[in-house]
């Protein structure tokens, strides 16, 4: 299950986002560092096309796409993590970067400056002043020990790429690094090198919109504020009042899809009477691999594959609704599995 750091300035949003995706409450204050504590969570994507099709075969459990999500305290004094957050940072698959847009006179902005790319400046100076503390220290535990050879080893000259990048203001994940170089960064958990996505955090009337982000990637323009209301609601009273502000794709669904693609994931499903579930893998994952998530026996003793879309599922109205339909299709070991497909394994003990 990937995992999810909420990272922002002070007061922009960032534990009401929270409270919005996995219901808990994370200390939502009108103050700058009101959160004094790391917190976390679960955040359940509701996928309706698994709920249909999970009721077509009447099954007795549905499980969901998950991801872990966390929200993490500033430091009022310098740096704004302290070494406790900065630790639980590097073990993050990822980030959702929030950028406060609404004005509300109620929240004091402190020192965050009003611009959302000036702020997404100061986040990344942050993150970037981290990676040069762990690169410069690597550096010079290189150049100690290599000072007897007559070649700079691969690993120094990473090293001094990575730390020219950082330098100029520029972070990792934006350059083509080679595998060799990429599985070097592993140990070091490098901040920059994590994928981004972008949570505008707007106002309740509608888009502020001053301003267009300079940063590429993916961006969610939300209102926090309704969307943590829209959290407490039960499902039927949610969709209401959904169609009634025009947001009809919750924050929680639009993020966990713009994290699977920043982090090349996706879905596929195993529907039956005793359980419907959703199954993450990177993409391009053959589907002896795929399998292998849901049981390793199924990897392992991989035969053939039943595939089919979960459109297509739906459509035709389940497993007994396409017996003997060509929307069924036996894929071998080679068959590289889509977002969305429907499986049922053959495979030998
Ligand atoms: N008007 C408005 N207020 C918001 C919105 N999102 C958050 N707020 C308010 O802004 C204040 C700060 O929100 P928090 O979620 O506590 O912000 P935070 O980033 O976690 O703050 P710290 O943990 O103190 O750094 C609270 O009073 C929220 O109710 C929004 O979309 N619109
Ligand atoms: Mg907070």
């Amino acid at each position: 299950m990937s995992q999810i750091g909420i990272i922002g300035l002070p007061n922009v949003g960032k534990s009401t986002v929270f409270t919005a995706l996995t219901k808990q409450d994370s200390q939502i204050g009108s103050f700058p560092f009101s959160t004094t504590e790391i917190h976390t969570a679960f955040g359940e994507v509701v996928d309706s096309r698994l709920t249909e099709a999970a009721k077509i075969e009447n099954s007795q459990k549905i499980v969901y796409p998950k991801i872990q999500l966390y929200d993490l305290p500033l430091n009022p004094n310098k740096p704004v993590f302290t070494a406790n957050v900065f630790a639980k940072l590097r073990e993050m698959d990822g980030f959702a970067v929030v950028l406060r847009d609404f004005e509300s006179s109620s929240v004091d902005w402190g020192d965050v400056p009003q611009s959302i790319n000036e702020q997404l400046e100061k986040i990344k100076l942050e993150l970037i002043v981290a990676d040069l503390e762990i690169l410069n220290n690597k550096e010079d535990r290189l150049i100690k020990e290599s000072k007897a050879l007559s070649e700079k080893p691969k690993e120094l000259l990473i090293v001094n790429k990575s730390i020219d990048i950082l330098e100029s203001g520029g972070e990792l994940k934006n350059y083509n690094w080679d595998t060799q170089e990429l599985s070097f960064f592993r140990d070091l958990a490098l901040l920059t090198l994590k994928p981004k996505v972008y949570l505008i955090n707007t106002e309740e009337e509608g888009i502020n919109n001053k301003e267009k982000i300079s940063e590429e990637g993916e961006v969610i323009v939300t209102s926090a504020k309704i969307e943590q209301e829209l959290s407490e609601l039960d499902s039927s009273e949610e969709n209401d009042m959904r169609k009634q502000y025009s947001v009809e794709e919750s924050l929680l669904s639009s993020l966990l899809n713009s994290i699977y693609k920043e982090l090349n994931l996706i879905s596929f499903f195993t529907v039956g009477d005793k359980e419907s579930r959703a199954w993450t893998i990177p993409i391009n994952t053959k589907i002896p691999e795929a399998s292998g998530k849901i049981h390793s026996d199924m990897e392992k003793g991989f035969i053939k594959a039943e595939v089919v879309g979960i459109d297509d599922f739906i459509e035709g109205n389940g497993w007994e609704g396409l017996k003997n339909s060509i929307k069924i299709r036996l894929e071998g070991k080679e068959y590289i599995v889509r977002d969305g497909d429907v499986v049922i394994i053959r495979f030998s003990k």
